[in-house]
C-alpha cells in the first residue's frame, strides 16, 4: 500500500509483489543478481553499504490491457521498462511518478526498473550533502488496471462559508481511448455529493471543478484530527469505470500579522526537523518506524514536523494527518550557493520537485505551509529571483497555504518580503558563541527592515550535536550529551520567550548519515544533532526537550 487507507473501490490497484531481483553492474565483484524486497535502499545490504551506481530491478508481472504502474520513489534517477520497452523516466528520489503500458497482451511480462544514484552533471539537486543520497526503489510500487479513462487526481480545497463548509474539488480525468467519450463524474464527501457531465476528447486530459456543500462537518485540528473520505467516480454510459478515494480534513490556514491561524486559532509551533531515514534501512523506513517517530515526537511534546529537505513518503504524511501533527513540507534542495543554483538544470529540477510535491500531497490537512530552497543564496540578485519564482509556483499551484523558506543565518537576505512566513535557521552556542536572544533579535531586526515586518516568524532550525553515549558531566564538552542539553535548553527558552516568534523546529529529531565528503566535520559520518540517534535511542536531551516543550 502506498497510502494508509483504501484508495480505490472500483479500479483494480494492488501493491507490486515485494521480492525483486537486483543486479548492481557497477559493483565490481559484487554484481551477481540478488533477491531484495521493495521498498528498500540497496545500502541496507551490507555489501552495498557505500555503493554508488546503477541498480537493475526485475520481476515478472501477470497483467494485461491498460496497466498503470505507480512508483512512489526511486532514488534518484529512474527508467522503467516493460518487456524491454521504455515506459517512463524520472529524476528525484522523493516524489512519485507513473508509467503506463497500454494495450498489453494478457500474460507474463518483465518489469525492469533501473535506479541510479551516481552524482553527475545531469543531477543538480542530488549532490554530496549533509544527508545521504541513497539508491533503490525506496517507496512502494503499485500495479493498476485501467480502462479507457481514469481519474488522475482530485484536489480538494475546504472553505468555510456562511452556509458551513464547502469542498471545492479540482479533478483531472485522462482519456486513453482513440475516440471521444461522454462521461459522468460524481464526487462524494461527508455524505454530500455533486455530479457533472464530462466530454473527454480522444487521448486527452480534462480538468473539472465541482463544489460540494458539506455544511456542518467536524473541522480538522491538531486536537481533533477529523478526516473524511472523498470519493470521485467516473462513469460511462451509466456504468462506473474508474474511481479515486482520498482523505481530507476541513480546515483553513491564514496568516494575519505575526500569527498563523488554523481555523481562526493562532498556532504555537513546537517541533522537529526530521530526515526520512532510519538506522540501517536508510531512506526506506518501514511503516512501524514512521509511526514510532510520530509517537516519539508527540511524547516529546511536539505538535509539528518539518520534512527537511524534500517531500516525504505519503504514508508518513497520512500518519501526521491521523494524529494531528502539523507538517511543513518542502521541495528538494539544501544549502546551495549561487554557483550551484546556476547549474543549467537546477531550476528545471527544482520546479519539478516542487510541482510534484504539491500535486501529490495537496489534500493532506496536516500540511500547513509549503517550503523550498533551504539555506540557498537569498543574498544575491540571481538567488533571490529563484526564490521568487518558486514562491510564485507554489502560490499558483495552491492558493490555500502560506509559503516560506528556511534562510541561512548570515546577513544580506533579500526575500523576507516575498514569503508569507519568515523562517530563519540559527545555531548560536553551537557554531558561534553569540547569546541566543541576541542572535535571534539581530535576525528579526534584519527581517523587519527588509520586508519581513509584521509577518509570522519561525525559527526553522536550531540545535546542537551530541554523540549517543558520550558523557562528560564535569567538562560538558561539545559532542557530550550533557552539553547538548545545556545548549538546547538555552536555545528553546530564548526562542519561545520572544513574543514575535510563532514557533520553533529543533535541528533535529534523529541523527542521520551524511555523504562521505562531509565526514571530516561530522563524527561517525553522521549529523549528530538528533535528540535520538539513528536507532531512536534517546539521548539525555530527550528529557530536556520533553520537559521544556511540555512546560512552554
Ligand atoms: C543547516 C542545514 C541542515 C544541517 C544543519 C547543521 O542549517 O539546513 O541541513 O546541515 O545546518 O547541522 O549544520
Amino acid at each position: 500500500m502506498d497510502r494508509l487507507f483504501d484508495t480505490h473501490a472500483i479500479r483494480i490497484s494492488r501493491p507490486c509483489a515485494p521480492v525483486w531481483t537486483l543486479t548492481t553492474p557497477d559493483a565490481g565483484g559484487l554484481d551477481a543478481p540478488r533477491k531484495v524486497v521493495v521498498p528498500s535502499v540497496w545500502e541496507s545490504h551490507p555489501a552495498l553499504r557505500a555503493y554508488r551506481g546503477r541498480g537493475i530491478y526485475e520481476q515478472t508481472l501477470r497483467c494485461g490491457g491498460n496497466v498503470r504502474l505507480w512508483l512512489g520513489g526511486v532514488s534518484f534517477r529512474a527508467k522503467v521498462f516493460m518487456d524491454g520497452a521504455l515506459l517512463a523516466e524520472h529524476y528525484g528520489a522523493y516524489t512519485g511518478f507513473e508509467a503506463l503500458a497500454l494495450g498489453l497482451p494478457r500474460g507474463e511480462h518483465t518489469l525492469r526498473v533501473e535506479a541510479d544514484n551516481r552524482y553527475g552533471d545531469d543531477s543538480a539537486l542530488h549532490v554530496p550533502n549533509d544527508y545521504y543520497a541513497y539508491g533503490g526503489i525506496n517507496r512502494p510500487v503499485l500495479v493498476e488496471q485501467l480502462g479507457d479513462a481514469y481519474i488522475v487526481r482530485c484536489h480538494v480545497r475546504t472553505r468555510l462559508t456562511d452556509a458551513g463548509w464547502t469542498a471545492e474539488c479540482a479533478i483531472r480525468v485522462r482519456s486513453l481511448s482513440g475516440a471521444p467519450m461522454e462521461a459522468e463524474l460524481c464526487v462524494d464527501i461527508a455524505g454530500h455529493s455533486a455530479r457533472t457531465a464530462v466530454a473527454l476528447p480522444a487521448g486527452e486530459s480534462v480538468d473539472v471543478t465541482l463544489s460540494v456543500p458539506c455544511g456542518d462537518v467536524r473541522p480538522w485540528s491538531p486536537d481533533d484530527p477529523a478526516l473524511y473520505a472523498v470519493s470521485a467516480v467516473l462513469s460511462v454510459g451509466g456504468a462506473p469505470v474508474d474511481d479515486l478515494i482520498d482523505r481530507v480534513g476541513f480546515r483553513e490556514v491564514r496568516v494575519e500579522g505575526r500569527r498563523i491561524l488554523l481555523n481562526g486559532a493562532p498556532l504555537r509551533l513546537k517541533g522537529f526537523n526530521r530526515h526520512e531515514e532510519y538506522g540501517s534501512f536508510g531512506l526506506s523506513a518501514p511503516l512501524e518506524a514512521m509511526m514510532q517517530d510520530v509517537q516519539l515526537m508527540r511524547d516529546l511534546g511536539a505538535n509539528c514536523v518539518r520534512t527537511c529537505h524534500y517531500p516525504n513518503d505519503p504514508r508518513f504524511l497520512d500518519l501526521c494527518d491521523e494524529t494531528g501533527l502539523l507538517v511543513w513540507e518542502e521541495s528538494h534542495v539544501r544549502g546551495f550557493d549561487e554557483q550551484r543554483m546556476r547549474h543549467p538544470l537546477f531550476m528545471e529540477q527544482l520546479r519539478a520537485s516542487t510541482a510534484e510535491m504539491v500535486e501529490q500531497h495537496f489534500n493532506h490537512p496536516g500540511i500547513f505551509v509549503w517550503g523550498s530552497l533551504n539555506e540557498c543564496a537569498d543574498d544575491t540578485e540571481y538567488g533571490a529571483a529563484c526564490y521568487r519564482e518558486i514562491f510564485g509556483l507554489l502560490r499558483e499551484l495552491d492558493d490555500t497555504r502560506p509559503v516560506t523558506a528556511a534562510l541561512l543565518e548570515r546577513p544580506g537576505g533579500r526575500v523576507f518580503g516575498d514569503m508569507d512566513v519568515v523562517s530563519v535557521n540559527l545555531y548560536p552556542q553551537w557554531y558561534h558563541a553569540t547569546p541566543v536572544a541576541e542572535s535571534l533579535a539581530a535576525k528579526l531586526r534584519e527581517s523587519d527592515a527588509n520586508g519581513g515586518a509584521d509577518k509570522p516568524v519561525i525559527v526553522s532550525e536550531i540545535g546542537a550535536g551530541a554523540i549517543y553515549g558520550y558523557h562528560d558531566p564535569l567538562g560538558r564538552s561539545k559532542w557530550s550529551e550533557e552539553r547538548q542539553c545545556d545548549i538546547l535548553e538555552a536555545q528553546i527558552e530564548a526562542v519561545l520567550a520572544n513574543p514575535d516568534v510563532t514557533g520553533i523546529f529543533l535541528w533535529q529529531f534523529a541523527d542521520v548519515r551524511v555523504d562521505e565528503s562531509w565526514a571530516p566535520h561530522r563524527p561517525r559520518g553522521f549529523n549528530n544533532k538528533g535528540v535520538v540517534d539513528e536507532y531512536r535511542r534517546a539521548k539525555l536531551a530527550y528529557g530536556t526537550v520533553k520537559a521544556l516543550f511540555h512546560k512552554l
